[in-house]
């Protein structure tokens, strides 16, 4: 596999932007080598500028649940820049994207738009701590809320790829704010609410985390957190931002029926443009400026042509098309685990709706510790003979894989056949 140009074109970018990358797990540092530098991408499959193509299963980290480049949101970005892109003023497209998004997450009776999953995390740990005068916030080992200070402690996605457990920078007082507890630990959470609950704003979860490989939240482990933080007056904050409309067309809130008290959303509600919201309880949201005192603001907050993207990418997803991805998704992860089966490589899959992973671990994998005791050497070298296959996978253990509607059965079909050969490969290297 020719990637000559990745690596020159990689040499350049690591002479301007630390790293070579404008996002971490971009860097490829948890697999070795090189990234690859993609030219364009199209349904399910991207090039690389080798003019590789391969069956893109990382979707930009999520966003792209109907693939690179659809048709429709393409036309629609193509009209909406015509007319601007940016006017600092109220547009109607805030309020069509805010409702479509509430019809299908109705715990959100009030949200607010902003430009990342960052932002909608941040805003909702500011929003809870005004709401209930309280300081100290709850968080799990592994789960990765975005980059503001008090959630990088104990974090997942490329703090747990590059072994990182609490940032340089981060002021010791906001770690002292921040309680980490294992995930799925119930009662580890118990404890801790029974010695500091009068002192907790909010517990922040990824309800099925997706920043440690795919781990489900167990339905007691979620039923405990909704329980205690309504006894002990702290706000239930779902950060969906990559289970929104991945875990299921209702996200985890609408599989389990449990209901937080905010939900931040992200990716997909872009559509692949900048997008994040944060909303929930309408008594709750009125707090924020300027109905309320809790400031949140943001220059390109709603931005028109991001809207648009949203509003055309939700307006074309329906349950059925998750129940289709969702068997295409139990088909894939079966045949992998299949093919590890026939080579006797240990290896735990998991998936829930159109988000899967794989661990080189015999399992079970139910939370961060578990996930550390995976092969990640044999990942590494597995990761790329299985990019030669020209099946691309996110380059890091601790990751989520993606599906959209563009990808057939004869990709599945190709992606397990891929990973049959990348065994293989990756067995005669040894
Ligand atoms: P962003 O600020 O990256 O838009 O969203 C932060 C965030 C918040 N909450 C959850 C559950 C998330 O998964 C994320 C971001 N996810 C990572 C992928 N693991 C984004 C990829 C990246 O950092 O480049």
């Amino acid at each position: 596999m020719n990637i000559e140009k990745s690596r020159r074109a990689f040499a350049e970018a690591s002479k301007i932007m630390p790293g070579g990358v404008n996002s971490p797990v971009r860097a490829f540092k948890n697999v070795g080598g090189d990234p690859l530098f993609i030219k364009k991408g199209k349904g399910q499959y991207i090039t690389d500028i080798d003019d590789n193509t391969y069956i893109d299963y990382v979707m930009s980290w999520g966003p792209l649940i109907l693939g690179h480049a659809d048709d429709h949101v393409i036309h629609a970005l193509q009209t909406a820049a015509e007319r601007g892109t940016s006017y600092g003023a109220p547009t109607e497209l805030e309020t069509q994207l805010a409702e479509l998004v509430q019809k299908i997450v109705p715990s959100m009776e009030m949200m607010r738009m902003v430009s990342s999953g960052t932002e909608a995390t941040m805003s909702a740990i500011r929003l809870a701590r005004g709401f209930t005068h309280r300081d100290k916030i709850v968080k799990f080992i592994g789960n990765y809320h975005g980059h503001s200070d008090s959630l990088l402690v104990d974090a997942g996605s490329g703090m747990a790829t590059f072994g990182i457990n609490t940032s340089p920078g981060v002021p010791a007082e906001f770690a002292y704010d921040t309680y980490t507890v294992p995930y799925n630990d119930v009662a580890a959470i118990s404890e801790l609410f029974a010695n500091h609950g009068d002192e907790i704003a909010c517990i922040i979860v990824e309800p099925v985390a997706g920043n440690m490989g795919v781990i489900p939240g167990t339905l007691e482990f979620l039923k405990t957190l909704r329980q205690l933080t309504t006894d002990n007056g702290a706000l239930l904050i779902f950060d969906e931002v990559m289970s929104g409309f991945r875990a299921g067309y209702h996200g985890v809130q609408g599989l389990t029926g449990i209901t937080p008290d905010l939900t931040t959303l992200g990716k997909v509600i872009g559509g692949g443009l900048p997008v994040g919201s944060f909303g929930g309880r309408q008594d709750i949201m009125e707090q924020i400026t300027p109905s309320g005192r809790i400031y949140h603001a943001g220059t390109l907050s709603g931005n028109p042509l991001a809207m648009t993207a949203g509003i055309t990418t939700i307006d074309q997803l329906d349950p059925e098309q998750y129940v289709a991805m969702d068997r295409k998704v139990t088909r894939l992860v079966d045949g992998i685990k299949a093919m590890a089966d026939k080579h006797h490589v240990p290896v735990t899959v998991h998936h829930v709706g159109t988000m899967w992973s794989y661990f080189f671990n015999a399992g079970p994998v139910n939370n961060f510790a578990d996930v550390q005791q995976s092969d990640v050497a044999f990942f590494a070298k597995f990761y790329w003979q299985l990019l030669a296959q020209g099946i691309y996978t996110a380059p890091s253990q601790y990751e989520t894989n993606f599906l959209s509607t563009k990808h057939t059965d004869y990709d599945i079909d190709r992606t397990i056949a891929g990973f049959d050969a990348a065994f293989d490969a990756t067995l005669a290297e040894d």
